[in-house]
């Protein structure tokens, strides 16, 4: 018993130093929003109003099939999936979102991926559980001279991610899903490690466009999924195949 705590708190202060991330902010149509601050926010009263949902800290999510595979949740504290934020940002279909991120360790090879979902009741109160609703709206793994997605982030784009919401989606309330799945680990199952965010926006414009297929969140990714099981050492210069479904046009 003593053994194994001791085991686990070894284990918590290595992945601590770890240098995994999160999204420290949002700049969406130029109004610059703070991320959800998993070192000071828990313990702030009042607790501070984001546009992101709440995250238990800086460390990937690695089981596939657990539900904080959506919004790097909570299930672990006994809340079933993401906890809601309390309040959203604005942005006009086809305009850019930037999303900041803290700095990775450069180890953390892999891609970029964007997803949105759209809420049918008001998104501070919806959660999607584990139904398939979620479209992809962007995808990177590698630059065109073959550096990593990530790497790329890091060092060129000084950690900030720019990407567009589709210009003719249908307006209305939606969670955009952005996350990092880095390979680092992943030459088996369980390996890869998934950083996923969500931010809460209402999308305004004349668009009425809306995709037809959805995947779910968990349920989108397992160990067989093209792209999950890779190992970098022995394929890192070859093409890579994004997990998921093809980002919708
Ligand atoms: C990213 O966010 C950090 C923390 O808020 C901030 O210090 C930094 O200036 C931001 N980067 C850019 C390019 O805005
Ligand atoms: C690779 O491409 C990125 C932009 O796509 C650029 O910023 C970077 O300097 C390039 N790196 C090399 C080694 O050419
Ligand atoms: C985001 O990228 C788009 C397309 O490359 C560019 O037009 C826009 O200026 C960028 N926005 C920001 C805020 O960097
Ligand atoms: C694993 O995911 C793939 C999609 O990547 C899907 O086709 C397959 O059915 C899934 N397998 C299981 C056991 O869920
Ligand atoms: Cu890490």
């Amino acid at each position: 018993m003593f053994k194994s705590v001791l085991a686990l708190s070894l284990l918590s202060i290595l992945v601590s130093v770890h240098g995994h991330g999160y999204v420290q902010e949002v700049v969406v149509d130029s109004v610059r929003y703070s991320g959800y601050l998993p070192d000071t926010d828990p313990y702030e009263i009042p607790p501070p109003q984001r546009i992101v949902r709440k995250i238990p800290g800086t460390n990937p999510v690695m089981d596939l099939d657990s539900i904080d595979i959506q919004c790097n949740g909570f299930s672990a504290g006994g809340s079933p999936g993401s906890a809601p934020a309390p309040i959203f940002a604005t942005v006009a279909a086809g305009s850019s979102i930037n999303v900041n991120w803290t700095t990775m360790l450069e180890s953390h090879l892999g891609s970029i991926l964007t997803y949105m979902a759209h809420a049918p009741t008001d998104i501070t109160k919806w959660n999607p559980g584990t139904s398939a609703v979620w479209f992809k709206i962007d995808e990177v793994a590698k630059t065109a001279n073959g550096t990593w997605a990530t790497i790329n982030l890091f060092t060129n784009l000084k950690g900030i991610y720019n990407f567009t919401i589709p210009a003719n989606l249908k307006p209305g309330q939606y969670i955009i899903r952005h996350e990092i799945i880095t390979l680092q680990t992943a030459g088996e199952y369980p390996g890869v490690q998934v950083y996923p965010s969500c931010i809460q926006v209402e999308v305004t414009g004349s668009g009425t466009a809306f995709p037809t297929s959805f995947v779910s969140f968990p349920g989108a990714y397992n160990a067989s999924t093209p792209g999950i099981v890779f190992d970098l050492y022995l394929h890192g210069r070859d093409p890579y195949p994004i997990p998921g479904p093809p980002v919708w046009s």
